[in-house]
């Protein structure tokens, strides 16, 4: 073989080496700029958790709000009760005779946590809509659907004041604290200025808790130390939330039993003291409630009501429960509007309650 022929071939083996790689490289890179980007489907355990009480202090960065709406987080977070409602119609319809229709219906319903009052107002209504006929399931979910909207108060004009201080009450472990960590990230994302009052002072760590959340969404706080008077502090904040101009003044404070008379009393003090910093403070009470405890919710929602006039309802921890049920109870009996409810642990996971997609979104299985 002559020397250029050994040359061609060598040449020919590199060539095809050199496109080989080529055709490689090409792949390698269609797949990396084909991987998603944003986080848009993250699996719930990889996305953060509230920090517990005991947490480090080392904030981390903000995740950016995920491209996920409101409706979809109701609709996941809601899941178990709206799995609830259909299983329970499943057995209702499964061999329902007209007469034990409706007995049936009520005994559904209260298991629903949706309150004996309310079972009983709802099986009337349905009753003297449909007689003695067994409706089909269409035709029910449609007036079922009509009736649960009917008892649901219709929110009231919002408050005109600025700032507008809003007191966060509710017994311990309620998710007070993380609520007022979901409100700041939500308002603060809409461009308002916010200012915490930690009146909370019961335990050192309910103040670095808050801290953690208040520096991470860049908000601003008024914090004494643990032990201080928590009307004192609640006055405080509402005066710097007034000559900081504030947007929104949000006063947490500790947990309390419902049944403890002078710890309601220790509310309604700081209740006026706030009104002596600012005329017609707090302009909101804030009561929230564990809905996975279903019945106990509105129990607990009953009493607080009583001794400090609720302007609205915060129910958590609705992802995981299927006493979503109890939102209607609440709602319904004290005729106080259920404002946001909880469906995860993330800053996200807060949503304005909207009562037509609430009741779309736990009977759509029927
Ligand atoms: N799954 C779930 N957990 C929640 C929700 N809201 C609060 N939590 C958790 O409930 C626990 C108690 O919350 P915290 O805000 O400290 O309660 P507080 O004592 O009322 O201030 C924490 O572990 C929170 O992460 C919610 O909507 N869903
Ligand atoms: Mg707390």
């Amino acid at each position: 073989m002559e020397n250029n022929q050994v040359l061609v071939i060598i040449l020919g083996i590199l060539l095809v080496l050199i496109g080989v790689s080529a055709v490689f490289i090409a792949i390698q890179a269609v797949r990396l700029f084909r991987r998603p980007t944003g986080a848009i489907e993250q699996p719930q355990e990889r996305r953060e958790a509230m920090p517990r009480p005991a947490a480090a202090v080392v904030p981390a960065p903000i995740t950016p709000s995920v491209p996920v709406t409101d409706e979809l987080r109701a609709a996941r977070g809601l899941s178990r009760t709206k799995a609830f409602f259909q299983q329970t119609f499943d057995k209702l319809f499964s061999g329902a005779k007209a007469e034990e229709f409706f007995g049936d219906m009520e005994e559904v319903l209260l298991t629903a946590d949706i309150g004996i009052d309310f079972s009983e107002k709802v099986v009337a209504a349905l009753k003297s809509s449909f007689g003695v006929t067994l409706p089909g399931r269409s035709e029910l979910k449609s007036k079922l659907s009509d009736i649960l909207l009917s008892q649901l108060p219709v929110s009231e004009v919002s408050v005109d004041a600025r700032p507008r201080v809003v007191m966060i009450i509710g017994v311990n472990g309620a998710g007070k604290t993380t609520t007022i960590a979901k409100l700041c990230q939500r308002f603060q994302s809409q461009g308002k200025k916010i200012l915490v009052g930690a009146a909370d002072t019961f335990r050192a760590a309910a103040i670095e808790q808050l801290k953690t959340w208040i520096d991470r969404v860049g908000a601003e706080g008024v914090f004494q130390n643990e032990g201080a008077d928590p009307s004192a502090v609640a006055f405080d904040a509402v005066q710097a939330a007034v000559s900081r101009h504030s947007d929104i003044c949000l006063i947490d404070t500790a947990g309390r039993l419902h049944t403890k008379l002078n710890l309601m009393e220790e509310l309604k003090k700081m209740k006026r003291v706030m009104g002596k910093a600012m005329p017609g403070a707090p302009h909101d009470v804030w009561l929230v409630v564990d809905g996975s405890t279903g019945q106990n919710a509105l129990n607990q929602a009953r009493e607080f009501h009583q001794h400090l006039e609720l302007t609205g309802v915060v129910v958590t921890k609705l992802d995981g429960s299927a006493k979503g049920g109890a939102v209607l109870a609440i709602a319904s009996e004290l005729k106080v509007p259920v404002v946001f409810i909880g469906v995860g642990e993330t800053p996200e996971d807060l949503i304005p309650f909207n009562g037509p997609r609430f009741v779309d979104t736990i009977l759509e299985g029927l």
